[in-house]
């Protein structure tokens, strides 16, 4: 049986010291036992911790990251949008998979080990189907299994452009499908993809109908959703329904444990204890929000489940994640230890990020994916660290990556900070972006 010693490694129950963990040949955790022997297994090179899941990526996005930024006024998330469907305009299957296959290497040489895909260009250029009709969800199939990354596929629900029933833009033409060729494209890809966890994603409040949206989130184990990411949706709701977005997803839906709300930014108290409480996984993405400008979430009134996505890709660290979450409640609030310190963030997010890909992953412990990370203990910035200080020096104290070994489903990825395929990938990258 494959087994890892390490001096040192974050499990469920804490730091804890020569740990042994053995997984079996598919890949699962068997044991994580500490104060073990060393006899017979490879010898970590530094601290162990779980693999981070990233709950929210559209992959696409990272080729044109960089590519939005306006040195004019007046721009704002609604500009960025205009620009990220022109982007769309040139993207092909082949694109697609170069750029997600070279974002999923970044993601694991960073300490992502899985990511849930919200994926919504379904349709070629002009709007239409593709004749295989999931030909886009493919190259993302393919990208990550060529990347070694785990995936959380979730198609994506998209008919109109706003609320009650606006027509789709020309911008959005590549996203649009009926519920019925929806439900039969999810049913398809997951006949030929038996092992991968495929859930739903009725985009947004303002790009479904009411009846839509119930209709696709009914009867599913996994249903994520953009919501309340910007004020303007929320007026808008208000208008149109009298409620604000997350008031009326609660109201409309039985929100649960198999929901992940994307952003879910502007709440009221009230939303956000109910939120709370129905265990649904809030889906933070700090970097893609700051860019954006889309608002602080609510973390000081919120005791629920929450983890973390790298979205649009302005930036591929769990690390800057994590800061950036803690960061933005400290400058809110002028305090410090908001949501805790970098132990306490890196158990709740990968946990809450398990939960939002519907997967036995974020944890070192028998059952679960041998999904794991292994620091640099040797970095100036973690030198002389000690577990519970280890956490805190990787997310606060430093620009560089802490990452030094990767492996997913118990299999190395990454050594020394390098990808088994980086080369092949980023040339394949460059083309496309050429
Ligand atoms: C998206 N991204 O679908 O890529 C969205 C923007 C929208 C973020 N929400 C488009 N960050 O929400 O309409
Ligand atoms: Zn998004």
């Amino acid at each position: 049986m494959p087994a890892l010693f390490a001096e040192t490694a974050l499990l469920p129950e804490g730091w804890a010291r020569d740990v042994r963990l053995e997984w079996d040949a598919s890949g699962y955790i068997t044991g994580a036992v500490p104060n073990a022997a060393p006899e017979g297994a490879e010898r970590a090179a530094g601290p162990v911790v779980p693999g981070m899941p990233n709950l929210h990526s559209h992959a696409f996005q990272r080729g044109m990251a960089g590519l939005a930024e306006t040195e004019e006024g007046g721009d704002s998330f609604w500009t960025w949008r205009r620009t990220m469907y022109r982007f769309v305009e040139r993207l092909d299957p082949e694109m697609l998979h170069a750029i997600a296959a070279q974002l999923y290497v970044e993601m694991l040489k960073a300490g992502y080990t899985a990511v849930a895909e919200f994926h919504y260009v379904h349709h070629d250029k002009d709007g239409q189907p593709y004749a295989d009709r999931e030909t886009m969800s493919e190259a993302i199939l393919a990208a990550a299994e060529e990347a070694g990354i785990g995936l959380t596929l979730l198609p994506v629900l998209y008919q109109t452009g706003g609320f009650a029933g606006a027509p789709p833009s020309e911008g959005q033409r590549r996203f649009i499908n009926r519920v019925d060729e929806f439900l039969a494209m999810v049913g398809e890809l997951r006949r030929r993809h038996p092992e991968i966890v495929i859930g739903v994603a009725p985009h947004s409040i303002r790009a479904v109908s009411p009846e839509g949206l119930k209709e696709v989130a009914t009867g599913q184990d996994l249903v994520h959703i953009h919501i309340a990411e910007q004020m303007r949706e929320v007026e808008e709701c208000l208008a149109w329904s009298g409620r604000r977005s997350v008031e009326w997803l609660l109201e409309t839906c039985e929100v649960d444990h198999r929901w992940c709300l994307v952003h879910a930014t502007h709440m009221t108290e009230a939303e956000t204890r109910a939120l709370a409480v129905t265990g649904a996984a809030a889906g933070l993405c700090p970097t893609t929000e700051a860019n954006l400008g889309d608002g602080f979430f609510p973390m000081a009134h919120y005791k629920g489940v929450w983890g973390i996505g790298s979205d649009s890709h302005v930036s591929v660290s769990p690390f800057e994640e994590l800061r950036w979450l803690e960061y933005g409640q400290r400058l809110l609030h002028r305090r410090r230890g908001v949501v805790g310190g970098g132990t306490a963030l890196w158990q709740a997010a990968a946990a809450g990020g398990a939960r939002a890909l519907g997967r036995p992953i974020g944890a070192l412990e028998p059952g679960r994916r041998a999904d794991f990370v292994v620091l640099r203990a040797d970095l100036p910035a973690l030198w002389g660290k000690r577990e519970g200080t280890l956490l805190d020096a990787a997310v606060f104290a430093g620009n560089r990556n802490p990452v030094r070994d990767v492996a997913v489903g118990g299999r190395f990825v990454v050594r020394e900070g390098r990808h088994e395929s980086e080369e092949r990938i980023f040339a394949a990258y460059k083309r496309s972006i050429a």
